[in-house]
């Protein structure tokens, strides 16, 4: 296998051709995308990470695009990871984005890379967390993560950023009880755009009358603030938001719970998911699994069983003695 080091190199010296083919190295999970993932982690996680979500067409792209604005006259180079979820269908959408951050497309300071909600394995979350990484290790100091709030995958993939802002339209079916409540939750931030039209103080009023009726969530402290992103209309005021709240997390002992969580659980993914990969390919033979589904659907095998029979196949190693802290063993 080539090193990767030339390329790692070429990465940290901030060259975006480097940082294509490294996360093209990536997604296809190869051997040398993983050899980029271990030399750089030492150099990852001091890019401001933001997530934005919301429903459809509530302007979370072209608010993205001023907000990417602010971050350039202020000198920092800036990512964005368009999570796409329709794009396993379409690259309709994908277009879409890429159009209206057009005024940003021949700025080498930033870096705009779509991607499929599916077909990743370990799924989007970690492809994207991963992609986080590549980005910050080029120096990309500000990266926005966008997504349609519309389900699970979606909401994982926003909590790997430090401030998640919600942007909800005016006039969403008139009722606010349809926006999802798990969309809400993780609301650092309530971004209410497209205030230039009918039923944006309503839907102010009424979202902070709901946040109040939550007070053991973090989310009824989350500031609202209002933003034409056509016109550019409270974009300051944003970034002003951005900023405090960045200050704010940066201040208190939880970010460091909160990293410490999330490198838990990105370990214990990648713990699983080779684990998986392992004993399905020692333990179950081709078509296996399909003879096994077949027998269950006729009744012939019950699936605990059948589970526990392939499991029983799987042979660990003698079980390590616990290793004291020091490293010595007792
Ligand atoms: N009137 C008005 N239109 C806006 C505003 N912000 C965005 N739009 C328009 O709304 C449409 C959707 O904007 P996008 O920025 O693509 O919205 P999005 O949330 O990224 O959309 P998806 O990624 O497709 O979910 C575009 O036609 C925008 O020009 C606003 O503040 N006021
Ligand atoms: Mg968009």
């Amino acid at each position: 296998m080539a090193s990767v080091q030339p390329l790692v190199r070429q990465l940290f010296s901030g060259d975006p051709r480097a940082l294509a083919r490294s996360i093209s190295l990536v997604e296809e999970e190869s051997t040398q995308g993983r050899a980029i993932l271990k030399a750089i982690y030492p150099r990852t996680g001091r890019a401001l990470v933001l997530g934005i979500t919301g429903p459809p067409g509530a302007g979370k792209s072209s608010l993205v695009s001023r907000m990417v604005g602010g971050w350039r006259k202020r000198g920092e180079k800036v990512g964005i990871i368009a999570v796409d979820p329709s794009s396993a269908f379409s690259g309709g959408a994908i277009l879409g984005d890429r159009i209206r951050m057009q005024e940003h497309c021949l700025d080498p300071g930033v870096f705009i890379r779509s991607m499929a909600t599916r077909g990743h394995f370990g799924g989007v979350s970690r492809a994207c967390r991963d992609v986080v990484d590549l980005l910050d290790a080029g120096g990309y100091r500000v990266i926005f993560i966008e997504t349609v709030g519309v389900g699970q995958d979606e909401v994982e993939v926003v909590q790997i950023a430090d401030l998640v802002l919600v942007v909800l339209p005016p006039g969403l079916g008139d009722d606010i009880q349809t926006i999802k409540a798990g969309i809400l939750e993780i609301a650092d931030l309530f971004v209410i755009n497209k205030a230039d039209r009918e039923g944006a103080d309503r839907l102010a009023s009424e979202l902070s009358a709901m946040l109040a009726l939550s007070p053991d969530h973090g989310m009824a402290k989350s500031p609202i603030l209002k933003t034409v992103a056509t016109t550019g209309q409270g974009i300051p005021e944003l970034m002003q938001a951005v900023d405090q709240g960045r200050r704010q997390k940066g201040r208190t002992a939880s970010r460091e719970e909160r990293e410490k969580e999330r490198s838990r659980e990105r370990f214990l993914e990648l713990f699983r998911e080779g684990l998986y990969r392992r004993a399905r390919e020692a333990c179950l033979a081709r078509d296996e699994v399909e003879a096994i589904a077949e027998d269950l659907a006729t009744r012939r095998r019950d699936p605990y069983s059948a589970a526990e029979e392939v499991l029983g196949r799987v042979r660990f190693a003698e079980p390590r003695r616990r290793v004291p802290s020091n490293g010595r063993r007792r």
